[in-house]
């Protein structure tokens, strides 16, 4: 069988979340970088026609979205699985991955950590207006996402779920901009679920370099 291809640069957060499931289920992949500014054109816009990242092919299927992906990858490869089979926490996964593609993933990645962190580095302007009206937003995520875990060990039950697998990138680009420290320091559950997070073989194996 062939190693899967993931499409996209280590250091976006949705890239991210599908290297984690494919190190969290031990199969080997191959990374092709696109660039930043090169997600809209070709050849990444016939794998991705919405001009975004990640794209991934495996065994000459090809499939984008990251949910799709990350599901693939679960259903596809043996090991521990990384979806609940108890109802009530299968459905707070899906609950919560939801959460990210409609509001984690633009309050904090797109409004607030790519501003602060990556625009710089690009020669871009930093859009403060932008970043602290995202700011609120970004709170009651992680309210949520602390409420939705309370004492249990990730974020939807007592094992590592996708749920943990979409969140865990986007937190770990928050804990390391300034307008994360004090949401971050509200929930210290979040603080302690990050660093088991970032102990995980799959984070070491998959994080981006420089990061
Ligand atoms: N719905 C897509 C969203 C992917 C996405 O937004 N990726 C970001 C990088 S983390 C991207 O490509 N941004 C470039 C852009 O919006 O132009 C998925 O689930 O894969």
């Amino acid at each position: 069988m062939a190693r899967p291809i993931v499409y996209g640069p280590a250091g976006s957060t949705y890239v991210w979340s599908v290297r984690l499931a494919l190190a969290e289920k031990g199969v080997a992949h191959d990374l092709i970088d696109v660039p930043f500014g090169e997600q809209a054109k070709e050849p990444q816009l016939s794998r991705q026609p919405f001009g975004k990242v990640p794209a991934f092919e495996h065994d000459g299927f090809a499939l984008y979205e990251t949910q799709a992906i990350m599901r693939y990858i679960d259903e596809g490869f043996a090991a521990t699985p990384l979806q609940p089979t108890d109802l009530h926490e299968f459905a707070r996964m899906n609950q919560i991955m939801g959460i990210v593609d409609a509001y984690a993933w633009s309050a904090i990645a797109a409004n607030i950590v790519f501003p602060r962190l990556a625009a710089p580095r690009f020669g871009l302007p930093v859009d403060e207006a932008t970043i602290a009206a995202a700011v609120p937003r970004a709170k009651l995520c992680l309210a949520e996402f602390a409420r939705f875990m309370g004492e249990q060990s990730f974020i939807a039950n007592e094992q590592v779920t996708l749920a943990d697998l979409m969140v865990f990138p986007i937190l770990f680009y928050f804990a390391r901009v300034p307008e994360g420290q004090s949401p971050m320091a509200e929930h210290p559950t979040l603080g302690a679920w990050l660093r088991r997070m970032e102990g995980r073989q799959s984070v070491n194996v998959t994080r981006p370099s420089g990061v």
